[in-house]
């Protein structure tokens, strides 16, 4: 069958281009052949997760699933995009330890909560100032960055498809 599991884990602030590097790094893969699939709030939040929000708590269980779940599919042979603020280091850490280190790969969607504001896709950010949105990421709740990620990929000089090169440069 062929085809080892591996997680590649994308972690940033809303606004950094997680999501959207995620789908172009499913895309090239796909269209190599490769059996890859992605986890991100719009199918994680809305399903197994969506007895959850986003206090501290909620946010460490939140976690704590997608990288078990991560895991499996991982185990299933599948390269498994995971797409998520993921803001605290002990979460992805958990993370790694469920896959297998050997098989995880901590990528930091980087760009600074200026600049994810400015950009601003959904409009949070301004609903976050407004106080219409509480516990927001990089406001009023806290990211704390990678301390040693396997890839920096810095989306404020990068174009994205070099950001999609870089990514699929590490497997
Ligand atoms: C941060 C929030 C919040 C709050 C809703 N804080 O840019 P988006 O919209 O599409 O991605 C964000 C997403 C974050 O969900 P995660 O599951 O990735 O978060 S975590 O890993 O911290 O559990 C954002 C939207 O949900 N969103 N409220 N308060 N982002």
């Amino acid at each position: 069958l062929g085809q080892q599991g591996i997680v590649l884990w994308f972690t940033g602030l809303s606004g950094s281009g997680k999501s959207t590097i995620a789908v172009e790094v499913e895309k090239r893969l796909y269209r190599k052949g490769k059996a890859v699939y992605r986890l991100d709030g719009d199918n994680l939040r809305f399903g197994l997760n969506k007895d959850l929000g986003f206090t501290a708590p909620d946010r460490v269980e939140n976690i704590r699933r997608i990288g078990e779940v991560a895991a499996l599919f991982a185990d299933a042979g599948l390269i498994t995009l995971a797409s998520f603020i993921s803001p605290y280091q002990a979460g992805r850490e958990a993370a790694k330890k469920a896959v297998g280190s050997d098989n995880f790969k901590e990528i930091y969607i980087k760009a600074d909560l200026k600049t994810c504001a400015q950009r601003d896709p959904k409009g949070l950010y301004q609903k976050a100032k407004k106080g219409e949105i509480k516990n927001f990421t990089g406001l009023s709740a806290p990211y704390e960055e990678p301390e040693n990620p396997d890839l920096i990929v810095d989306t404020q000089k990068l174009s994205l498809e070099d950001s999609v090169d870089l990514v699929l440069d590490l497997i």
